[in-house]
């Protein structure tokens, strides 16, 4: 980030926005209409950061730089509230030491400096007893404190707290509510009712409102009786909201008796230690601004990554600041006429670039401030050393691309959604999986799988280079707080990469990926990851590739009456597979026989998938495949039926998009045919029949089998019990 412009009249109008009483409306003012706002009483809206995650706390240093970008980008808040600082949290009650009150002391000067409102947040809630009058005594001291370093904006915070009260509390409060907004009124008061005051509330998303944000007893005591010169924050429908609706702030807001201020997670990590999020600030409508007080983002905890998401919120308040452009081109996705998330991303990208490119080093580094997290090197100079004849030429590093960092920001995209190219990545990869057949068995569709599976490639490579590029940059800083989340993507398209170079047969299958004594890392995500591997659907880790559906499915016993229906079942796909490659005749299958109900199915070895529209699938099943194969004039001789005596089919409609009830299905019946004695289930499959192809290679435990006079249009595949 370089350095912002001094105060002139420019940034100062680009820094505030105030809500216009006429419209409602945010809108920019001169400095000049801003006193005029303070003396009619409208608040400015409040735009920025609140460093309020686990963790970590950032640096003096690095805060101060948050200032400088926050008012070159136009925004005008700071909530300080870094969860893990004892301070401000588990020891509350201290005071400040006199060498901690120096550097709070330089802090608040270092944003009044630059123009940002610095809000001093406590969190009094793990331990305090609200009837006690020396414990709010030593709350009101600990705050007058802070205030005689310069602060006039204060907060007090509930958030992630017990919401069981001490019983010297039950007898004083009727509620927990009533207690914290008692507590809340009376700092405000003795404070002398600041012109910013934020509390927090412990239900502070309609996630966690019982039974619901209209009815919560909680929310209506806050909005009854909090004085209504503080204002409330709010993270949305949830901890971490995916969107933000104006519908769900109109209602909160009804209930609150004010606009809340969003405390925005969209961007916060501090949950998850693979996870850092670089895409645009999105999904809430610049509709929303005029109905909220204001927008303070808690970001990633690591400091230099944050460039993005605080860079797009500043465009984002400015879009509401400006009105709503005309002429924005919009993609399908991007409906909101004042803001593209799109474009604001590209132009945060386009100013981080040069961030990277610089080498930033600590300018006055203060001595309270440990250099000693400071790498060692403090200046790049012109290399000394030229090689000589016949010597190694010295390492020249590529210089990172704009495009290397929109690829940064798509593998690191947003908690509920990959970006372009990793979404591409994903979908590419699940496709060579499946079709990994057409490479193997060299069927018509090989030409396309291999030329996918060099377009993969392609981008798997183009990972590698940006995180080559991305580790030679001068400004090391930045590369630091990235350098495990490039490392730990790098080495996962390299796992992906050779998987699909080994299911092409273009390698080796990869030692990481087969090896029975893998280096650590072909194992990753620790015990953790070992935990959640264990549960259904890998913790739905898989959440992006199927989403979650609504449907509901039922599957139950196959009866006469089904007849028809699989009948039509089995027709309509056989005619779908004909008309997409067509084939002059088919010879008969047992599988054919067994779906048209010239054979019936083993008992209990039949059943049919029914969804809120009727059937929609089947799967049956022989425990002795011989009979039947005999009846089709199948050469039985080869042993692959003493192996595999049964046989299983079946079929489900494209409407079921979900893999997971035909899985459920298989495994009952396999489960089923077990009982019987059975050693062994083959299935019978038409290269054409892509669908149920894919299912198999996919989705269960079969494997190809090689079996003589076999039509040449039929792959077996087999799974033994
Ligand atoms: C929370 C915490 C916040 C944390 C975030 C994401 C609020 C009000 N509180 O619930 O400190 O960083 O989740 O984990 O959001």
């Amino acid at each position: 980030m370089t350095v912002g412009a001094l105060d002139t009249a420019e940034t100062q109008r680009d820094r505030n926005y105030i809500s216009t009483p006429a419209d409602g409306r945010s809108a920019m003012t001169t400095s000049t209409e801003v006193s005029e706002t303070a003396r009619t009483g409208t608040k400015p809206f409040i735009g920025g950061v609140v460093e309020g995650f686990y963790g970590r706390p950032w640096t003096m240093e690095q805060r101060t730089k948050l200032f400088k970008s926050e008012q070159k980008w136009g925004l005008n808040t700071y909530l300080y509230a870094p969860k893990d600082d004892y301070k401000h949290r588990m020891y509350w009650r201290d005071l400040y030491s006199p060498e901690e009150a120096e550097q709070l002391i330089a802090l608040i000067s270092a944003a009044k400096k630059h123009n940002i409102d610095f809000i001093y947040a406590i969190s009094p809630g793990l331990d305090v007893t609200f009837s006690n009058r020396k414990e709010v005594a030593a709350l009101k001291r600990k705050l007058d404190q802070v205030r005689d370093f310069g602060c006039s904006s204060f907060s007090l915070l509930f958030d992630d707290i017990e919401t069981e009260m001490c019983p010297a509390d039950k007898q004083a409060f009727s509620s927990f509510g009533h207690a914290q907004v008692a507590i809340t009124n009376e700092v405000y008061r003795h404070l002398g009712e600041p012109e910013t005051f934020l509390f927090c509330p412990t239900d502070y998303c309609a996630a966690f409102c019982s039974p619901n944000v209209f009815q919560s007893s909680y929310l209506h005591t806050v909005g009854d009786e909090l004085l209504p010169g503080i204002d409330v924050l709010w993270t949305g429908p949830k901890v971490v909201s995916h969107k933000i609706s104006v519908e769900s702030i109109e209602e909160v807001s009804s209930i609150l008796k004010r606009a809340p201020v969003i405390w925005d997670n969209i961007h916060a990590n501090d949950y998850d230690p693979q996870r850092i999020f670089m895409g645009p600030y999105k999904d809430r409508p610049t509709e929303l601004i005029p109905k909220l007080r204001g927008v303070l983002t808690n970001p990633n905890c690591e400091f230099y990554p944050n460039f993005v998401p605080i860079h797009t919120l500043a465009t984002w308040c400015k879009a509401s600041a400006a009105g709503a452009p005309k002429d924005v081109e919009m993609g399908d996705e991007e409906q909101d006429p004042g803001y593209s998330p799109h474009k604001a991303l590209t132009l945060a990208l386009t100013d981080w670039l040069e961030e990277f490119l610089c080498t930033d080093q600590p300018t006055a580094c203060s001595k309270k401030e440990s250099c000693d997290e400071e790498p060692m090197q403090t200046d790049l100079e012109e290399h000394s050393y030229i090689p000589g004849p016949g010597e190694n030429p010295l390492y020249t590093a590529e210089p990172l691309t704009l495009d290397d960092l929109k690829l940064l920001s798509d593998l690191f995209y947003l908690p509920y959604e990959h970006g372009a190219t990793a979404k591409t990545m994903l979908h590419e990869l699940d496709w060579l999986q499946c079709h990994s057949q057409a490479a193997a068995l060299k069927t018509d569709q090989t030409a396309e799988w291999c030329s996918r599976a060099r377009q993969f490639d392609d981008m798997c490579e183009a990972v590698v280079r940006m995180f080559n590029r991305l580790s030679n940059v001068p400004n090391r800083r930045i590369l630091y707080d990235l350098y495990n989340y490039i490392c730990d993507i790098k080495s996962g398209v390299n796992l992906a990469q050779a998987y699909v170079k080994s299911l092409g047969g273009l390698g080796k299958p990869s030692a990481q990926l087969m090896s029975a004594d893998p280096e650590p890392w072909g194992f990753r995500g620790g015990l953790s990851g070992e935990f959640q591997r264990m549960l259904p659907g890998h913790g739905n880790r898989d959440l992006f590739k199927h989403p979650p559906r609504t449907s509901v499915y039922c599957i139950r016993p196959y009866c006469a009456e089904d007849k028809m229906d699989v009948q039509s079942i089995f027709v309509k796909m056989q005619r779908e597979r004909q008309i997409k490659a067509p084939s002059a005749t088919e010879a008969p299958l047992i599988s054919d026989i067994l779906s048209t109900g010239e054979i019936s199915p083993s008992p209990e070895c039949a059943l049919v998938l029914e969804d809120d529209i009727g059937v929609c699938g089947y799967m049956l099943a022989l425990t002795d495949a011989k009979a039947a194969a005999a009846s089709i004039q199948r050469d039985t001789s080869d042993g692959v039926f003493e192996d595999f005596p049964s046989l299983v089919t079946g079929q489900i409609l494209p409407r079921v998009a979900d893999p997971s009830p035909a899985k459920r299905m298989i495994g009952q019946l396999l489960s089923t045919i077990r009982t019987f004695g059975s050693r062994g289930v083959l299935c019978e499959l038409r290269h054409s029949d892509r669908r149920m192809l894919d299912f198999f290679t996919k989705s269960s435990s079969f494997q190809p089998l090689k079996m003589d006079a076999l039509p040449p249009d039929v792959v077996v595949m087999g799974t033994t019990l």
